[in-house]
């Protein structure tokens, strides 16, 4: 590498090396001189959002030689690299996570105080990057810092929207929507102009001999660039910085816009390029439900054949044979959003490469790993025949011959099963027909996970059950779900994480969570109980005041606070909750002062974005908030009962929430929540939870053990029995949930007519959602925990136990197990000077 630069030059960029910044000093200078510099302003105007920017600035420019010198180090191995496709990013603020990472917070924290700033209020001037709409994208987020952090050669691959997650108001008790225009000003991304690829749609595909081989060609109606911008991933305490490549589209210069353009149509070739830039406009707002817009289908492609692109591109320069791709190359699909991965690269092999069609499929399936995050029908992903046909003619005639080579070999392996075939076929013979895509991307990779072992054993024995005798049980793998403990604990609530460092032996816990385990010696220790219990009042007096300053209402710190924050959807139940405070309302009216006096005060705690287009979910949020309207202002009540609903849920309110809560409620109908993750940020933050028997919580029980948490209801194999008994046999609904529906209907918390549909589902429909079967263990379970939360000593020690067990949940040990049982990647540490070690 370095013989090819002569040996003058070389030693005038290495004598000019640049050097970061290590103490006060020297930030403060690259701060000032950003401010002067880079925003053309000065210590007369310096704002806190100027100080955000230099500082962001500041902090890009150390990471920048970090992610240069990590690219370099890989390119340079050419080791294998994962590349993980996710339509959605949840990243949430950079800043801190940068600070913390890089080690240099209490550097950035004594020098903006010289300058004349408090370090949180400039962190706070930050916008989230909220690309991505609930677990799954957080998720990703989750991945690339644990990746980084465990120097594995990874890139994440997305697109760059220009409107992330909308943001949430709410309006006299209901949602509105308000686009989220985050790009103003981001120090984070790094336009790279010359990195461009031209992705083409529509058109036709014409048979054309070759050297006496016929292959296809594609033919584009239409031609759409992508542009990279790329945002540097810190991994915490080690240089390794990897790189996010977010894709943009924009007109292509070609000659589609020119030939208009000399034609005088000037309008058009203008309508032509609002057109192109309207595909990485907007992230869709659906979580757990998909809606088969073409634009969508759009995106989806646009993105996957860009990103593959980069990643041939990037494999040809080593100049291996083909054979080798599956050496070099790992590629997750995050859900089937990105499934068209498969065809587009089988697409190149063959009509590009001139691959045969077997040696190509052989390398495809060795190259990807597909994950499922859900099993509700209403979210797997179907396309319309005709959509795909208008959209790709050449992906639809490639995913018939994918599809007609399958059911050929299953054809053979279950001669006596005709009804195999219709089934497990990519083509639903619907009217329409439609595309399935998870069957796709499972008959086009070489593992297929779950995220947690209860959801990956339900895709085995339901919605896959075929396709785990076509292939068998190996292909099909669990990996349950983690958090990064380094936002989700050291960022969020750095006096906890300082706590526990104190009992860990020094920060390697934030390495290695495991050894969170040293906690459980100190249980019993009366001062760190003490201090435990001290920090966890500070963190809800700050959540006490943001309630306040948002909602207005005043909520007392020492009341047990319950927290159920996440999307807002009928199977995660927040209609279950707002019942039972309905009950819990009903019960304190009921009572005598005296009787009052005695019982626990409680703040409940909601906050989560419903779809725009999800009518159920916006009635169950303006059922919260006329809830609480009624509640906060009854004087019989006070404190003993507080209804809040925060607005516009995001990762930085989580990261104030997380930490603020003693009870979370992770409350699905088993089978339901494929894993959850904030079940995790809870616990992790000493609170408790109440759960049902679903996703991770099963796992969590069994780590921290059951007298650790607050389980209830059925059972997810007892589901679909009661279902049937709803619909076929008599429902009867628990009586003191009719008597919450009555109060409803009463009026009690205005118009009951806007409530009605929700009554309507538990009493008329079935109650798809056992909403009136959980109703009763729900209720109990509840006054459980406040008899709990009343042994303030005990409490604690549940928290603190819990917190020494969770070491297990961390994303470092979910990337362990993806690198060695799907991936096959091995880490490759860089150094923190040179590229060249060994
Ligand atoms: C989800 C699941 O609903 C959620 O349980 C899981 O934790 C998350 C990450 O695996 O994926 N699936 C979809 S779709 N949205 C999610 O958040």
């Amino acid at each position: 590498v370095e013989a090819s630069i002569p040996e003058p030059q070389r030693e005038a960029w290495k004598r000019n090396q640049i050097t970061s910044f290590t103490d006060k000093d020297g930030f403060e200078k690259e701060v000032v001189r950003h401010v002067e510099t880079t925003l053309a302003r000065s210590m007369f105007n310096c704002d806190e959002i100027a100080a955000y920017s230099a500082t962001s600035l500041a902090f890009r420019d150390r990471l920048i030689t970090h992610w240069n010198r990590t690219q370099q180090r890989q390119t340079y191995r050419d080791t294998k690299r994962v590349y993980y496709l996710s339509l959605e990013f949840l990243m949430g603020r950079a800043l801190d996570n940068a600070m913390l990472n890089v080690g240099l917070k209490n550097v950035a924290q004594d020098g903006l105080a010289e300058l004349g700033f408090r370090i949180e209020d400039v962190v706070k001037q930050e916008h989230d990057a909220a690309l991505g709409n609930g677990g799954l994208g957080r998720l990703a987020a989750c991945f690339l810092d644990s990746l980084a952090t465990l120097n594995f050669p990874a890139w994440g691959y997305g697109l760059r929207y220009r409107y992330g997650i909308f943001k949430q108001e709410i309006i006299d008790g209901y949602q509105v929507e308000v686009p989220d225009y985050w790009l103003d000003f981001n120090p984070w991304e790094f336009p790279r102009h010359d990195v461009t690829v031209d992705i083409q749609f529509f058109g036709q595909v014409n048979k054309k001999t070759v050297g006496g081989k016929t292959i296809s060609v594609w033919e584009a109606g239409e031609i759409v660039q992508a542009v990279a911008y790329d945002v540097p991933i810190p991994g915490y305490d080690t240089p390794t910085t990897n790189n996010l490549r977010l894709w943009s589209s924009k007109a292509s210069g070609g000659e589609f816009d020119f030939q208009k353009f000399n034609s005088g149509d000037y309008e058009s070739s203008v309508a032509d390029q609002q057109r192109a830039e309207t595909i990485s406009a907007v992230l869709y707002p659906n979580d757990n439900l998909e809606r088969g817009k073409e634009l969508r289908l759009k995106q989806q492609y646009f993105w996957v054949a860009a990103s593959l692109y980069d990643i041939v591109r990037r494999f040809k320069k080593s100049r291996r044979s083909w054979n080798e791709f599956p050496d070099q190359v790992a590629i997750q699909l995050n859900d089937t959003h990105p499934t068209l991965a498969i065809v587009e690269l089988q697409r190149i092999l063959v009509d590009i490469e001139g691959l045969e069609w077997d040696n190509a499929w052989e390398i495809v399936t060795s190259t990807f790993g597909y994950t499922n995050h859900t099993v509700l029908p209403e979210a797997l992903e179907k396309w319309p025949v005709g959509l795909v046909q208008h959209l790709l003619p050449r992906h639809l005639q490639i995913i018939y011959d994918i599809n007609l080579f399958f059911l050929q070999s299953v054809e053979k392996a279950f001669p006596d099963d005709r009804d195999m075939l219709r089934r497990v076929s990519i083509i639903e013979e619907s009217q329409p027909k439609m595309v399935r895509m998870a069957f796709l991307a499972i008959v086009g990779s070489h593992k297929v996970n779950g995220v947690a072992e209860l959801h990956s054993d339900l895709i085995k024995t339901t919605i896959f059950k075929d396709f785990v005798e076509i292939y068998g049980p190996d292909k099909f793998t669990n990996v349950t779900n983690g958090i990064t403990p380094r936002r989700w604990l050291h960022q969020a609530n750095p006096r906890l994480s300082e706590l526990i460092a104190s009992k860990c032996g020094g920060n390697d816990f934030l390495k290695d969570l495991t050894l969170l385990n040293q906690l459980e010696k100190h249980v019993e220790d009366k001062q760190f109980r003490k201090e435990w219990a001290e920090i966890k009042y500070a963190n809800k007096v700050r959540l006490a005041k943001h309630i306040k300053d948002t909602t207005g209402v005043v909520v007392n710190p020492a009341s047990l606070f319950d927290v159920q924050v996440k999307r807002i959807h009928e199977y995660k139940r927040q209609q279950l909750n707002i019942f039972g405070v309905i009950h819990r309302y009903l019960s304190l009216k009921a009572m005598t002062p005296d009787q009052r006096k005695k019982q626990l005060p409680r703040v409940s705690i909601f906050g989560g974005k419903a779809a725009p287009g999800y009518w159920m979910a916006k009635q169950i949020i303006h059922l919260i908030n006329s809830v609480g309207a009624v509640v906060n202002k009854d004087e019989d009540i006070g404190d003993l009962l507080k209804v809040i609903f925060l607005e516009d849920y995001n990762v930085s309110k989580a990261e104030m929430i997380c930490p603020a809560s003693d009870i979370s409620e992770h409350i699905s109908t088993a089978g339901t929540e494929a894993s959850g993750t904030s079940n995790m940020k809870f616990v992790l933050n000493g609170g408790l939870i109440i759960g049902t028997c679903d996703g991770a919580n099963i796992e969590i029980t069994r780590e921290i053990g059951e007298s650790n948490i607050f389980l209830f209801g059925n059972l997810s194999e007892d589901v679909e029995d009661l279902r049937h008994a709803h619909t076929y046999g008599s429902h009867t609904i628990d009586s003191d949930l009719d008597k919450v529906f009555n109060e409803i209907e009463k009026g009690t918390f205005g118009t009951p007519h806007d409530f009605s549909a929700m009554i309507a589902a538990v009493r008329q429909h079935g109650d798809y959602y056992l909403v009136s079967d959980d109703f009763h263990s729900y209720i109990e379970t509840h006054q459980l925990v406040d008899e709990a939360y009343r042994n303030q000593d005990e409490w604690i020690a549940k928290c603190i136990t819990s917190v020494s067990r969770m070491g297990f949940f961390t994303s470092d040990r979910c990337i362990n197990e993806y690198a060695e049982e799907i991936w096959n990647v091995e880490p490759l540490a860089v150094d923190r000077h040179s590229i060249w070690g060994p």
